[in-house]
């Protein structure tokens, strides 16, 4: 996706948008995916924060947005829904789970800040009248 660095290791897959899908994050160089246990829009709201992608719309179980592969990095998040990333709120260790990839985490997202965030990305000077 070639955000700028310092955005958290997460991205959203097979979605309709870039602020819509199955939600992995990326941990030891590996991409992996997030169980549905306990999924809710708390969740999801700290994940449309950190990609920029506004609010959270709807948090999304069952692999919605399809299956990942590789690892199950999440499960039982347990956001209070202002964090900065999904790796800062509560969960088992990452790669402890019960879960399969039928049961993949996805969310949709407003999107409505990410022209901004894109206009930011392009150009640093107009994020920083923003700011
Ligand atoms: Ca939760
Ligand atoms: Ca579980």
């Amino acid at each position: 996706m070639g955000l700028s660095s310092g955005v958290p290791p997460l991205r959203l897959v097979n979605g309709t948008d870039r602020c819509s899908g199955r939600v992995e994050v990326q941990h030891d160089g590996q991409w992996g995916t997030v169980c549905d246990d306990d999924w809710d829009i708390r969740d999801a709201q700290v994940v449309c924060r950190a990609v920029d992608c506004g609010t959270a719309q709807t948090a999304k179980s069952s692999a919605y947005f399809g299956q990942g592969s590789g690892d199950i990095w999440l499960d039982d998040v347990a956001c209070v829904g202002n964090e900065t990333s999904l790796l800062h709120c509560r969960h088992p260790p990452l790669g402890e789970n019960n879960c399969g990839h039928g049961e993949d985490a996805g969310v949709v997202c407003s999107g409505i800040i990410s022209v901004v965030a894109v206009i930011c990305h392009l150009f640093l000077f107009v994020c920083m009248l923003y700011a």
